[in-house]
């Protein structure tokens, strides 16, 4: 009989191997009664079904699936799993069936490409039961749980009780808690304020299930829709293994980090994604430099909401098509936050208000700015600079990376090679430009005595990260020359050390901001000397799916100690703590609005700090992949970042250079950084095609700087994002979803950049909204509308559209902001279909501390509509305005020739009025700042 059924097996396998592999075929081996719905839930097409990996085949049988599981499971299995539910009972490597039996889980073999085959039975054995009635406190409730089945142990050391926090924050917030209540267990030291007492009025319910396992639920009260369930599987929380999963109400889900992701909009199929901190190039599904456990979903309804894990262990996350998401960490405690949005801005907003809001840069900082690693002298920086200047190319910001320093040591300078870097320094900001230098947070310990002051005091004052005895410094390799000791930003003490010597360096080299890099921490063997002990830190019963499954490669052992704790814990706050002192002593020693550009980040790193995607390739693929990046940055509260243009590693190519430098020119953070070795790559070294294309291109930037840094100050001020995708503002269209190849500035420009070598077109899709190209001022026609459409994009261009609706405030370009902050403004008003448009300017000196505190800013509200543009002084705080004028307004979408404007009360006819067939009217004018514009098209 057991013969039978294998062979029956295998015959339906390999009848199932014989398909071609297109997953959409029909017809399908799997019989009309044996199908498995895919697509429960409402909306199945084609399209939904397969992008979830399920197979669609139509038929006329009454209640069978259209869209349903494209696998035969192996039917000898017991208790089958449908595979889009199953829970991967055996997450560490070597998974047998005599390894997954034995934890009591169900192993059953399965075609689905990366299902697990080990998988916990339904729900139970594994879990709590709620000892007690739930008990009401100030803020929410609290609840106890007991183990169910103590025998029962994935990795070992389950912790029972476990106690539930339930807090209602606020309307929109709300925070579970499950931790041990018998003891202190790491928790991450982020200060995320509350009311004492719970909301009264809440947009989000809560239902607890103890049926006979514990479960629960968070529901949105407006539709019903349940965000949160754990009815798929089991809770554990074990002293280094704690899990959870909960099911999504859709597949529309973003974020985790910080990953090379493939999509915007992740792919469900059993995808994990590891998070750890680590020095690593972005490959895809890596863990990189950052961490950031935080995602957005899209409900069918358009709704959207974003949860928070905060949690700073070594932890992965599995995205199973059910949809749903099991996170799974080894150590601190599950402490969730749940935003209901219900708008993807209000999520971002709702989250940033939690963590920290995006820090204001500078606006100089909003300028082009260039980098290399390795340019090896001043000669060829100032060679570099010096070609810059020769095409007009413009450019705020000069780096030195660390091959300004002296063999490599922090807080010095290459007196030979380097030699008059403090006075070229001067020479630049002579110039109205500024200047960032890189400080890697390893400090050599083998100088000769007496003579590297940063390492003699730190080793006095004794803040180094320690070995397991907590006495001795853990010493590694870097970069400079001998061993280094690595400074444990999470003692107070650590940041005095750090801000005393950034100010002081300050003298010497007379920087405007730092840029801290291989705070991962980077060490270059795997943990520091001699290697690490075997004990339950370095190598835990369980490493979630991280690079080569080690804790300790490129960095410190987890035993090592930290003020905070063990490095186990804090190992991914390492590039974190670092950036609040960083941003201290930048304040401190320039007096101005601090800039700090981190590699490794976390949770509320974007209030101190601004990040690049790091060490990149010079591949068309990885241009797609920093738009990602980009956008996932800006959910994650750290809107100032792009990627490094041009690519940082291999050699890059003409093509690739220039289309990257026109993507790169709208990246919130524009810069070209090249490595050690690769050919020269600023825009001006491919003579003079390439460096007037990337000039016009830059210059467009600089017209719109005014309207990015008034996105900056909104997003300071309410916690938006700068960039973002199309779905935050075309969230009902699920078309938009998907969309990763096209980007936003603020609701209202988009930049639909070249991605492909040899193209010289665009497909882009154009949601339902007025659009205008922003070359002619041309409106997109209605028939494109919901449509993808090739626009032209020869190689001199980056298709552009502004979105009608809007009022965009710009500003005559120069080569520098500090001169074009002196221009003219314009103002750029994009009808929508009812003739109306609104937006804002936001102006102030550009970087002092605290212009909006202490309201030294000017602030104009623009609104537009029956043919009249109103002006609203909100503000006025900022003198320097005063010498300010418009010049320059032009409208799109305007439907027929005006027969005279009335401009602030005065008549403009003539030169200064001028109409062009498709709608675009262009007025020359000449009125302060300061005055309200009142434009009338009559
Ligand atoms: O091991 O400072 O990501 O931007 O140019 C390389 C040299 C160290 C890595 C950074 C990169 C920087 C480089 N750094």
């Amino acid at each position: 009989m057991k013969r039978i059924k294998s062979l029956q097996f295998f015959a339906v396998l390999l009848a199932v191997l014989a398909q071609p592999f297109h997953s959409s075929e029909c017809p399908t081996t799997i019989s009309e009664d044996l199908r498995q719905d895919c697509h429960p839930e409402p909306g199945a097409s084609e399209t939904s079904c397969i992008t979830r990996g399920c197979r669609w085949c139509e038929t006329s049988a009454p209640n069978v699936p259209f869209c349903f599981y494209d696998s035969v499971e192996d039917p000898t299995c017991p208790n089958n799993v449908p595979v889009q539910k199953r829970i991967d009972c055996h997450p560490q490597l070597g998974a047998s069936k005599e390894a997954c039996e034995a934890k009591g889980c169900i192993w059953c073999s399965t075609k689905v490409s990366n299902a697990p085959w080990c998988s916990f039975p339904e729900v139970g054995p594994y879990g709590y039961a709620l000892s007690g009635q739930p008990q009401k406190t100030a803020k929410g409730w609290r609840l106890v749980l007991m183990k169910r089945n103590t025998m029962m142990s994935l990795f070992g050391n389950d912790i029972s009780p476990v106690a539930i926090d339930v807090e209602f924050q606020t309307k929109d917030r709300l925070r579970f808690k499950i931790y041990d209540p018998n003891s202190q267990r790491f928790e991450v030291p982020l200060k995320i304020e509350s009311p004492s007492t719970a909301a009264a009025d809440t947009s989000y319910d809560i239902e607890f299930i103890n049926d006979p396992s514990f479960q629960f639920k968070i529901i949105r009260k407006s539709t019903g829709t349940v965000l949160w369930d754990t009815s798929l599987g089991d809770l554990i929380f074990a002293k280094q293994y704690l899990q959870i999963t909960t099911t999504v109400p859709s597949t529309s889900v973003y974020g985790f980090g910080e990953h090379e992701h493939p999509s915007f909009k992740h792919n469900m199929n059993f995808v994990n994604y590891g998070m750890f901190s680590r020095d690593q190039p972005p490959t895809t599904f890596a863990n990189l430099y950052g961490v950031h456990p935080f995602y957005m979903c899209i409900e069918s309804d358009s709704n959207t909401h974003g949860i928070l894990l905060l949690n700073s262990n070594a932890q992965d996350i599995t995205l199973s098509p059910n949809p749903s998401l099991t996170f799974r960490t080894i150590g601190g405690i599950l402490d969730f936050y749940v935003f209901l949005g219900p708008t993807p801005e209000n999520v971002v907003q709702q989250y940033t208000e939690a963590i920290g809001r995006p820090h204001f840069p500078s606006y100089w900082s909003l300028g082009f700015q260039l980098s290399r690693y390795g340019y090896g002298s001043l000669d060829v920086v100032k060679k570099t600079v010096d070609r810059m200047r020769q095409y007009g190319i413009p450019y705020d910001v000069q780096y030195g990376d660390i091959d300004y320093m002296e063999r490599h040591l922090d807080f010095t300078y290459d007196k030979e090679n380097y030699a008059g870097l403090p006075e070229y320094i001067q020479q630049l900001k002579k110039d109205g430009m500024h200047y960032v230098i890189i400080l890697d947070p390893f400090l050599s310990k083998d100088e000769a005595p007496g003579t590297y002051r940063p390492y003699e005091l730190g080793q006095e004052m004794g803040i180094w990260v320690n070995n397991s005895d907590r006495v001795t410094p853990a010493v590694g390799k870097a970069w400079p020359p001998g061993d280094s000791v690595f400074p444990d930003y999470t003692n107070p003490r650590t940041a005095d050390w750090w801000i005393q010597m950034c100010v002081e360096f300050k003298t010497v080299l007379d920087y405007d901001g730092l840029w801290i890099d291989m705070n991962e921490p980077a060490n270059f063997g795997t943990g520091q000397y001699p290697g690490c002990a075997l004990n339950d830190l370095n190598y835990p019963p369980y490493v979630p799916r991280i690079t080569d499954s080690s804790l300790a490669q490129k960095t410190l052992c987890p035993d090592s100690k930290t003020y905070l704790g063990d490095h186990y814990n804090t190992h991914s706050l390492f590039g974190w703590s670092q950036t609040p002192p960083t941003f201290i002593a930048v304040q401190k020693a320039t007096g101005k609005r601090a800039f700090v550009l981190s590699r490794s980040t976390f949770v509320g790193s974007g209030k101190y700090a601004g990040h690049w995607l790091g060490d990149n390739f010079s591949r068309w693929k990885d241009m797609h992949m920093s738009i990602i990046g980009m956008l996932e940055f800006n959910l994650f509260g750290i809107p100032y970042i792009g990627a490094d243009i041009c690519g940082f590693l291999l050699d890059t190519t003409y093509e690739l250079c220039l289309r990257w430098m026109q993507l790169g020119s709208f990246y919130p953070f524009s810069r070209n950084h090249n490595g050690e070795g690769q050919t020269e790559q600023d825009p001006a070294v491919f003579g003079a095609e390439f460096a007037e294309i990337s000039r016009s291109t830059l210059l467009i930037r600089y017209t719109l700087l005014p309207y990015l840094y008034t996105l900056f100050f909104d997003s300071h001020v309410h916690g938006n994002t700068v960039v973002r995708g199309l779905m935050h503002e075309f969230t009902s269209d699920h078309q938009t979803h998907g969309i990763d190849t096209a980007f936003l500035w603020g609701p209202a420009f988009m930049i639909a950049p070249v991605l492909q070598e040899g193209a010289r077109s665009v497909d882009v899709y154009f949601p339902e909204a007025s659009w205008f190209d922003y070359y002619t001022g041309d409106e997109v026609p209605a028939s494109w509308h919901r449509k993808y459409v090739s626009v032209d994009a020869p190689l001199d261009k980056i298709p552009l559209f502004l979105r009608g609706g809007y009022i965009l405030p710009t500003q005559a370009p120069a080569t520098t902001t500090t001169r074009s902050r002196l221009n003219p403004f314009g103002l750029l008003i994009a009808l929508d279909e009812r003739g109306e448009a609104s937006g804002s300017l936001f102006w102030d000196d550009g970087d002092s501390i605290d212009s909006i505190e202490k309201e030294v800013y000017f602030l104009a509200k623009y609104t537009f509509s029956e043919g009249q543009m109103r002006t609203k002084v909100v503000k006025n705080g900022y003198r320097g305005v005063d010498s300010l004028i418009y010049n320059t307004v032009q409208v799109l979408g305007v439907t027929s020739r005006p027969n005279a404007i009335v401009l602030n009360g005065n008549v403009i006819r003539g030169k200064d009025l001028q109409y062009q067939e498709n709608g675009k009217l262009t007025l020359q004018i000449s009125v302060p700042l300061t005055e309200e514009l009142n434009i009338i098209l009559q």
